[in-house]
């Protein structure tokens, strides 16, 4: 199976974390939506990444939906409970660093902006979801080793994702600061090889 990503996408490395955790092989297929040759848009018609292209041809996206594919193939270890409210548990601490990981992308792009054309507004809402999420986080993970269960699971790896990108975009926020617990968990998660074989590139 193919996967397709670009190096700095969040949500493709959240995928390649969970593929190297399991030791699944795949090839990477490095494209950039937003490069004008790129071809992400002939097999995922939202034109985003990470898209999975199996070698049946059939294609599964975002990624909620691939690391749920994922899950299907058997291999361990689980990363997904099988079921019942432990698995909408996990699925819940995806969606919050998804919703950071939003907040986030929306916040660097609009940064990106001309400065005339900038809504402080809306980088204000960004911030402001990306700080109460991560208060949330903190108190959910409080004087526990992962987010659910105990084992490290989905939930897990995308908080991870999502401080790295904060690391990478949004420096200036400081998210350590006030939140010793994460600040922690980020530490034990970023020493993990998955983790350190998907550092995405600066710049
Ligand atoms: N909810 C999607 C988000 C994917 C996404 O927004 N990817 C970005 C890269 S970080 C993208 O491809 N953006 C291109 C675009 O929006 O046109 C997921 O979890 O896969």
């Amino acid at each position: 199976m193919k996967l397709l990503a670009s190096l700095t996408s969040p949500y493709a490395r959240k995928i390649r974390i969970l593929l190297a955790e399991k030791n699944i092989p795949f090839e990477l297929v490095v494209d950039s939506p937003w490069e004008t040759a790129t071809r992400v848009p002939e097999v995922n018609p939202l034109g985003k990444v990470p898209a999975l292209v199996l070698d049946s041809g059939e294609v599964f996206f975002d990624s909620p939906v691939i690391a749920g594919y994922i899950e299907t193939l058997g291999v361990g270890p689980a990363m997904l409970p099988a079921g019942g409210i432990e698995r909408v548990r996990v699925r819940q601490s995806e969606a919050l660093a998804d919703g950071i990981l939003d907040a986030a992308v929306t916040a660097y792009l609009e940064g990106r902006r001309p400065e005339a054309q900038q809504s402080p507004l809306n980088l204000d809402r960004q911030y402001d979801k990306i700080q109460r999420s991560l208060a949330e986080l903190e108190k959910r993970l409080a004087d526990r080793q992962w987010l659910d269960g105990d084992t490290l699971q989905l939930g897990d790896i995308t908080v991870g994702v999502a401080l790295g990108y904060l690391d990478l975009r949004l420096g200036y926020l400081d998210w350590r600061s006030g939140h010793p617990v994460l600040s922690a968990f980020a530490e034990r998660l970023f020493a993990r090889p998955s983790f350190a074989a998907t550092v995405p590139p600066a710049g």
